[in-house]
């Protein structure tokens, strides 16, 4: 990692229509604030700030079926894979700051039309793999893995303002970190396509070392893709990051956490990142908001070379006496 020159591209996608909690819009800005884009220069990092989308608000957004503000989620996404996909035919590694996880089905749409297939490392408590006819909930936060994977695509009916959106992802080229709040439904699409998943009770098992080592197995079995890193900070246990819309006890430690991200950059195959749900006001402290932002940027500097070892420039000159 050190050395390298690292190219970041940051979106903001201050959108919360995936999701009924208000807050989650104010991600972005927080993250940003907290020294995300300084910190990642003073790491060694090109970094090209996009800003953040602007969201028409859409006037009439009745559900369709269980589906709630369908059209206002496929309006921001449509906006965000124009985004993502301009960021990598720049040539950056994109880092998408949200807002709900809706958005997922935004930047891995313009990450896969951006060139060749990608692969999927979806961290997270959940597995956000409803379809809008197995969800009970009707929030699409808790549905985008399945708009955009070919195997789900005859389970997936007509939404207005989802027409744009084609499958894009091999079942066999999705891995999921973090799991321990699976719908029934959900449960049953795992396993029946055959996905791959690491939920808390497998990493008690293995460890995180061993996750992550069977995590690049299991992608670069045959192609080595580039990576799209979709990292929900509810992944991580409430005692580390509260501020988010839907805590679960039992979550990542801090250390795993980061470790996935350190992992993840030495494959030298990060080509996006989303981090998401991150919702100061679901924080009750001022403690509680800092801790889960400050947790946000560490994953994302983990990402792009940060060691806990340290690290120093290749140039560095010892001082003599
Ligand atoms: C549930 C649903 C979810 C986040 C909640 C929950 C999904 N499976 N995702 N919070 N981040 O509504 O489909
Ligand atoms: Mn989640
Ligand atoms: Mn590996
Ligand atoms: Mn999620």
């Amino acid at each position: 990692a050190l050395g390298q020159l690292r190219s970041v591209g940051i979106i903001g996608a201050p959108f919360s229509g995936g999701q009924p909690k208000d807050g989650v819009q104010l991600g972005p800005d927080l993250i940003r604030a907290a020294g995300l884009v300084n910190r990642l220069k003073e790491q060694g990092c090109d970094v090209k700030d996009y800003g953040n989308l602007a969201f028409e608000s859409v006037s009439s957004d009745e559900p369709v079926g269980l589906a709630k503000r369908p059209r206002a989620v496929g309006r921001a996404n449509q906006q965000l894979a124009d985004a993502v996909r301009r960021i990598k035919h720049d040539g950056h590694t994109c880092v998408m700051l949200g807002g709900d996880h809706s958005l997922a089905i935004g930047s891995i749409h313009g990450h896969a039309a951006s060139g060749s297939e990608v692969s999927v490392v979806w961290v997270d408590a959940h597995a956000d793999i409803n379809t809008p006819l197995t969800t009970t909930t009707g929030n699409i936060h808790g549905q985008p893995m399945s708009y955009v994977i070919h195997e789900l695509h005859n389970k997936i009916p007509v939404i207005p303002n989802f027409s744009w959106i084609k499958p894009c992802i091999a079942a066999k080229d999705i891995v999921y970190i973090g799991l321990r709040d699976v719908d029934p439904g959900e449960h049953y699409i795992l396993k029946y396509l055959g996905i791959k998943t690491f939920s808390m009770s497998e990493l008690d098992r293995l460890g995180i070392a061993k996750v992550m080592e069977q995590t690049c197995d299991h992608i670069f079995t045959k192609v080595k893709k580039p990576i799209h890193l979709s990292y929900d900070i509810d992944a991580l246990d409430p005692s580390v990051a509260p501020a988010t819309g839907t805590p679960v006890v039992g979550g990542l430690t801090y250390r795993e956490g980061v470790y996935i991200t350190e992992h993840i950059c030495q494959t030298d195959l990060l080509s996006a990142v989303d981090i998401v749900e991150v919702n100061p006001k679901r924080g009750r402290t001022e403690d509680e908001v800092q801790s889960t932002v400050n947790a946000a940027v560490d994953l994302v500097l983990g990402c792009f070379g940060r060691v806990r070892e340290g690290s120093h420039p290749a140039d560095y000159k010892m001082p003599d006496p």
